[in-house]
Parts: structure tokens; C-alpha cells; sequence
């Protein structure tokens, strides 16, 4: 699928129509790359995080960029691993699968995802690859709009993990 790139590197410093933050449900912030989005982008986008009102699990919800170079960041809420009985792969699923209909609602061409729900919440890394994969995968053969979805992984794990699956 060549409308499917894989890069290692910090998502805030991508020039794209949209990156995407893996959130938690309060959109006020935190660590891991939530923390990098804010910081990058500065003060005014937790101001209109503010105005959200929050995001469930699975939602997406989209603002603009501010002082990054992407035009927007569309905030998402992954789930958090309790073992994977409790409905975590279909939300994740879900985060992956809104994220890029909000993106094609925006006429978005061009998004990158982080590795959502990998880091603080704990979900194992290749199921959570697999998940991502599949579901970009499909919703690009059903959207010809999105032009490139990027994955942007950060720790050399998720890299080789993504490798192998994009068969790269
Ligand atoms: N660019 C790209 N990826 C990054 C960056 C970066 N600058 N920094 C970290 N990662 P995490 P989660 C990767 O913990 O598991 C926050 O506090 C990191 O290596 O950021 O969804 C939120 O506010 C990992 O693979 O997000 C929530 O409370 C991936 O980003 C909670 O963490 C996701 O790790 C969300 O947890």
C-alpha cells in the first residue's frame, strides 16, 4: 500500500495536514507525546482543548495546529491495557478508524499517527501495530481523499515491529 509511509522521529516536527495526539479523555494534556504536542505547539492549543469538553475513549476531536508546523492536530483517546478482555483492541481500533474520518470530514490529504496507547497505557506493542495497520489499510481502500498516512514511530521496538508488517 504506497499511500502508507513509516518514519522514525518526533511527530511535532512534521509538515502535514494533520498530526494526531494520543490523548487522555480530560484533551488537557500530559506526558509521552501529548506533552510534545503541547509544548510544541504552545499555549493556545490547550486553550481551544479547553473548549472540548474532553474526548471518550475512541473519539477523535480536531484543532488547530498553532505554532507546529501541521495545520491541525486531531486529538484521540486510545484505550489503556487491562489485558485486552475489556474491549481495548476495538477501541483502539476506533481511535485509529475516527481519527481519519474527522481527517476526511476536514478534506485532510496528509495525517500522521503516533503509536496510540503503546506508551503510559501499556498496550503490547505488535497487536496495537497490527490493529493500526489493518485499520488504515482498510479505510484507504474504501477513501481516495487521504492521500499519505504517515506512522510516525518514536523507540526503536515500534520501528521494527512496523518494518516487518509493512514488509518494508
Ligand atoms: N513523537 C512521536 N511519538 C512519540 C513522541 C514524539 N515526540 N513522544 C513519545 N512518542 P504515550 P499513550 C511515542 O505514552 O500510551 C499521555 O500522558 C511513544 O514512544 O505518549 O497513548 C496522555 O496525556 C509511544 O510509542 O501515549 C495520556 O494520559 C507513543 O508515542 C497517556 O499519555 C504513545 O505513548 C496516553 O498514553
Amino acid at each position: 500500500m504506497d499511500r502508507i509511509q513509516l518514519l522514525q522521529g518526533d511527530i511535532t516536527e512534521m509538515h502535514v495536514d494533520a498530526i494526531v495526539n494520543a490523548a487522555n479523555r480530560s484533551l488537557l494534556g500530559g506526558g509521552g507525546v501529548d506533552g510534545a504536542i503541547h509544548r510544541a505547539a504552545g499555549s493556545k492549543l490547550l486553550e481551544a482543548c479547553k473548549k472540548l469538553d474532553g474526548c471518550e475513549t475512541g473519539e477523535a476531536k480536531i484543532t488547530l495546529g498553532y505554532r507546529l508546523p501541521a495545520r491541525y492536530v486531531i486529538h484521540t483517546v486510545g484505550p489503556v491495557w487491562h489485558g485486552g478482555q475489556i474491549g481495548e483492541p476495538e477501541q483502539l481500533a476506533s481511535a485509529y478508524y475516527n481519527s481519519l474520518k474527522l481527517a476526511k470530514e476536514h478534506q485532510l490529504a496528509t495525517i500522521a499517527f503516533p503509536n496510540i496507547s503503546t506508551g503510559v497505557y501499556a498496550f503490547p506493542k505488535r497487536q496495537a501495530a497490527e490493529i493500526a495497520i489493518k485499520t488504515v489499510a482498510d479505510f484507504l481502500k474504501n477513501d481516495t481523499s487521504i492521500e499519505e498516512v504517515t506512522f510516525c514511530v518514536y523507540d526503536d521496538e515500534n520501528y521494527e515491529i512496523y518494518e516487518q508488517l509493512l514488509e518494508l
